[in-house]
């Protein structure tokens, strides 16, 4: 066999990242991956997905990872790397398996002390490596094609124990060269199980912490989907018979037609009054919770009450930590044990808001937010995948009700402005069958554009709501300068010009009510193709619960330091 058709270590790395559910992996080349970008798409069930510029890629990998599970992004040395480092650092943060597989110099250039293009300009090569290992599981740094069986098996089950991103560096002269095959893919895959001691003592635990308590509460949070154990949380939930209050990185993750749910907890910007219900608790299951200043509304809405955290891989309580308990077993054998206690749901049906009076608006009155929302509340079926970006999109977007089977997507730990137009098309590529929708800004629209031309090349009939607000909102409410200001636009026209001979984008602007139903009813036969309706709106259009929450987190960035 001549050493062209081997098997080499690209061939070994399509073969694991197939194995591992991947079908699309998303690149942008540079010579130092050239042959390792044949080698991959040469794996009959790899699909090639090329992307505009390296920091899209690495988010276009982020939203295929929310799809499918894991996702992988392909691109070339330092200067390819060192932006796709933004979308691994979100992958990072999101708790989502991203491989980031970096070409790297010939294996004989660091020890002949030659500068090479592509570099710092030094003689030393290693730190792209030193530099994912802060923000990555697993760093492996391939120098023999003999060790790269074992380095890219360790990277991947890393990423997949840990739902944390990996990295894979494989020199340009190693790619093609010959490779063993791999073994059974259960080494790389195979969960680590809870350790059976560990999971029992922290039930005794639980029982202990629940025991006297008369008004036990559920806080959902973002890590619950990401340890797969939503199912695991609806039995829980369904046996203690208590209300279960959802964070706003959660939403979704607990259907909101279940009667047991009564809205989004943070703090003074809740939906539903689950603020009310969470304060009024004497007891909190929290399950895969992120307190951070933005879920705590500049940590002014922290329970305040000892409560237990049940995290992806281990349970923490007022005075007691137990290791290897994976959420979903220790969800699942909690449920078993609790006794119904359904006090929080007889306060909560006192307390909760009547459903609001709807305004239906004259179509030739002005455009509002409220009537944005308004409409995209009808858009939303069962099939909806709905994206919500940075920005007053965020607050639009939790207000809304999903309907059961409705998924709702938010990089809220992460908070990168652009995020949702490059990770809704990643996703896209991972869920074709989802009929998806994206709410975002003019400013964070402007940071990543360019993949709507992907949308455009794969024919993805995604709707894309661009709220012209002709600025930085969100920046206004925290803190205003001239520097929130931004240069308007033609968004509708932009989008349109991706199409070039053979697209289909459409591009409406939009600045009455009535213009918004037609143009939303235009998108959605709209078929062959992205959707983009630019909505005009005030300056000052933006919701009460942005400004609240601003204003609250404004005052945590301004506290003085505690240490002179
Ligand atoms: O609805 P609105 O006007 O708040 O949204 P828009 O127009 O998208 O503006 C977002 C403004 C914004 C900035 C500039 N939100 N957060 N930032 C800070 C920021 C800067 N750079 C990145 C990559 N991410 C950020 N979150
Ligand atoms: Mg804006």
């Amino acid at each position: 066999m001549s050493n062209m058709s081997a098997f080499t270590v690209g061939d070994y790395l399509a073969e694991r990242l197939v194995q591992i559910g991947i079908r699309h992996h998303f690149v942008v080349p540079g010579d130092y991956n050239l042959i390792l970008l044949d080698k991959l798409s040469a794996h009959p069930q790899l699909t090639e997905v090329g992307c505009a510029n390296e920091l899209n890629c690495s988010m276009a990998a982020e939203g295929y990872a929310r799809a499918k599970g894991a996702s992988a992004c392909v691109v070339t040395f330092s200067v390819g790397a060192l932006s796709a480092f933004n979308g691994t650092g979100s992958a990072y943060a999101e708790n989502l398996p991203l491989i980031l597989i970096s070409g790297s110099p010939n294996t004989n250039d660091a020890g002949e002390f030659h500068i090479l293009h592509h570099t710092l300009g030094d003689h030393d090569y290693s730190y792209q490596f030193e530099m994912a290992k802060k923000i990555t599981c697993c760093a492996v740094s391939v120098k023999r094609a003999v060790d790269a069986p074992r380095l890219i098996d360790r990277a991947i089950r890393a990423a997949l124990i840990a739902r944390k991103p990996a990295y894979i560096e494989i020199p340009t002269n190693l790619s093609g060269a010959a490779c063993v095959r791999p073994g059974p893919i259960n080494a790389v895959t195979d969960p680590v199980p809870s350790d059976e001691g560990a999971l029992a003592a922290a039930i005794d635990q639980a029982a202990q912490y629940l025991d006297g308590k008369k008004k036990p509460i559920i806080l959902v949070g973002p890590k619950l989907r990401r340890a797969g154990a939503e199912k695991e949380l609806l039995k829980l939930a369904e046996k203690l018979g208590c209300s279960v209050a959802v964070q706003p990185a959660a939403k979704g993750f607990f259907p909101e037609d279940h009667p047991q749910f009564v809205g989004i907890f943070w703090g003074q910007v809740s939906t539903l009054a689950a603020d009310s219900i969470v304060h009024w608790a004497d007891a909190i299951i929290c399950a895969g919770t992120v307190f951070n200043d933005y879920s705590t509304v500049g940590w002014t809405a922290l329970p305040n009450i000892p409560h237990m955290v049940a995290e992806m891989d281990h349970v923490t309580f007022p005075g007691a930590h137990f290791s290897r308990v994976r959420l979903c077993d220790f969800l699942s054998r909690l449920a078993e044990v609790v006794t119904r206690n359904d006090s929080t749901m007889i306060e909560y049906a006192r307390l909760c808001p009547d459903p609001p009076t709807e305004r239906v608006p004259n179509a030739e009155e002005e455009l509002t937010r409220k009537e944005i929302s308004r409409r995209v509340q009808g858009l939303l079926t069962p099939e909806t995948s709905l994206f919500v970006e940075t920005g007053d999109s965020w607050f639009n977007g939790i207000q809304l009700r999903l309907p059961q089977g409705a998924d709702f997507e938010i990089e809220m730990q992460w908070g990168h402005i652009g995020w949702s137009i490059p990770a809704a098309f990643g996703y896209a590529m991972g869920k074709r069958d989802r009929k998806i929708i994206i709410m975002v800004g003019d400013g964070s629209f402007q940071v990543t554009v360019q993949e709507v031309s992907q949308m455009v090349r794969w024919n993805l009939p995604i709707i894309i709501l661009l709220m012209n607000n002709k600025g930085y909102t969100i920046e206004v409410e925290i803190h205003d300068g001239l520097y929130n200001r931004i240069k308007n636009w033609d968004y509708a026209k932009l989008v349109e010009a991706f199409n070039s001979t053979d697209g289909h984008a459409l591009g409406l602007q939009v600045a009455t009510v009535g213009e918004l139903a037609v143009a939303i009813e235009k998108a959605q036969t709209h078929a062959d193709g992205p959707t983009l309706i630019e909505c005009s709106l005030h300056q000052d259009d933006c919701s009460r619960e942005l400004i609240t929450w601003g204003h609250f987190v404004a005052a945590a960035n301004a506290r003085p330091p505690t240490h002179a």
